[in-house]
């Protein structure tokens, strides 16, 4: 659904909130002789399809940390300069690429409302629902609609959220459940249930969501996690009913692994939405942002769940207006409220927090909306569908659309390329 020519990577002038790894060639050039043989770094191989996984390695020398067969064929390990060169000329491999660090896509502080599971006892719109008419749309139940949040994990024993599955892929933990909190808050925006007098309502009200942990505690995590992680979606994606995947994460870089990981996900189904990154720059510097096969989300300011730009200023901007923060571009499809959203916590609380990483999620309970809808639809119908349906940037002052419903875009836009706002009530 991208134009492949109109994304060549940019310099982009800052990086994601952690730095990632060196590239391998800075790495390796670095590396003096005498170090040579020691010196191994992180990277992910891709092979062949043609080609068998476990062949490989065989006779390199090295341990395989992760390895993955069905959105992708390859694996990650530790290797010396040496075996990389060696790996190169393997004509079963693609490419080697550094394994970088990926990281959430969230900005500023949390403000954490409660914790524990005492149920509120009145349910709250929060205003990002509000903001893109979501409470409008007359379906109160995705139950139908299987949506994986490729993150920190979840809170596996949310009441306000249907968690139906989970898997981890980050060493140390043995399941999805959420020991940062930021999956979870991800989780509620989707899919936060509706008519039950507790805490919130998400976009998509009873999704059944899928935990797939490949970022720790710290929110941080590699390439070669995320990795397995869409691995696992695309090779779950028919049994388990997975329509959707959500990330919230990226990194300054792009990765022709992960794009081609995210292209057969696509091919098998998944529609796949994810932040356009926090950076203040163009997102086609960022993966996985800059793949051609997602559909990426801009943030925006909006402080009273309304249109017309009346609410009071954000830290990051004016009432109805791009978030300063976000990551835009011509590889941005659609833009979402991403400041001071109120949604789910870890350990069965509520918080406030702001980034991309939760514009994001609003675009991916709109796409289990509209899949509820449409369950045969393919996920480039999604994107276009969800484009189709946006409010345009201009005007910002609320104006009746056809069915009389006031709308309003947002300004502030920083680039050429006025991507609509997300709009969920007709899905
Ligand atoms: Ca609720
Ligand atoms: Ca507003
Ligand atoms: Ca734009």
């Amino acid at each position: 659904m991208k134009n492949k020519e109109a994304r060549l990577p940019q310099p982009s002038r800052r990086s994601f909130l952690i730095s990632t790894l060196p590239l391998l060639v800075g790495a390796l050039s670095i590396a003096s002789p005498a170090h040579a043989q020691e010196a191994a770094v992180p990277v992910v191989v891709q092979v062949r399809a043609a080609a068998h996984v476990a062949d490989v390695p065989r006779g390199h020398g090295f341990q395989v940390e992760h390895s993955w067969n069905v959105a992708v064929k390859g694996f990650a390990a530790r290797l010396t300069r040496q075996q990389i060169r060696r790996l190169q000329a393997d004509h079963r491999v693609v490419v080697v690429e550094p394994d970088v660090i990926v990281t959430t896509a969230e900005h500023g502080p949390r403000r954490v409302g409660s914790l524990g599971y005492a149920a509120a006892a009145t349910e709250t719109t929060p205003t990002g629902v509000n903001r893109v008419d979501a409470e409008l749309n007359p379906r109160t139940n995705c139950s139908a609609v299987g949506v994986a949040i490729i993150d920190t994990g979840i809170d596996l024993t949310h009441p306000d959220l249907y968690v139906a599955g989970n898997v981890t892929f980050v060493k140390g933990t043995r399941n999805g459940s959420d020991d940062n909190g930021h999956g979870t808050h991800v989780a509620g925006i989707v899919g936060a249930k509706t008519g039950d007098a507790r805490g919130v309502r998400g976009v998509a009200p009873n999704a059944r969501l899928y935990a797939v942990k490949v970022l720790n505690k710290s929110g941080s995590g590699s390439l070669s996690q995320v990795l397995s992680g869409v691995n696992w979606v695309t090779q779950n994606a028919k049994t388990r009913g997975i329509k959707v995947a959500n990330m919230s994460l990226g990194f300054q870089g792009t990765s022709a692994t992960l794009n081609t990981a995210l292209a057969n996900s696509v091919a098998a189904g998944v529609t796949y939405v994810v932040a356009a990154g926090n950076s203040g720059a163009d997102a086609s510097g960022f993966s996985p942002a800059n793949s051609p096969d997602v559909i990426a989300v801009s943030a925006i300011c909006d402080s009273d769940g309304a249109c017309g730009g009346y609410g009071p200023a954000t830290g990051y901007g004016p009432d109805d207006s791009f978030a300063s923060f976000s990551n835009f571009g011509a590889t941005v499809e659609i833009a979402a409220p991403g400041v001071s959203i109120y949604s789910t916590y870890k350990k069965g609380g509520y918080a406030t927090m702001s980034g991309t990483s939760m514009a994001s999620p609003h675009a991916a309970g709109a796409a289990a909306q509209y899949l509820a809808s449409y369950p045969m639809a393919a996920p480039g119908e999604v994107g276009l569908a969800l484009i189709a349906l946006g409010t345009s940037q201009t005007p910002v002052e609320p104006t009746p659309d056809s069915t009389g419903r006031l709308r309003g875009g947002f300004t502030g836009d920083p680039d050429a390329s006025p991507e609509p706002l997300l709009d969920a009530a007709g899905l």
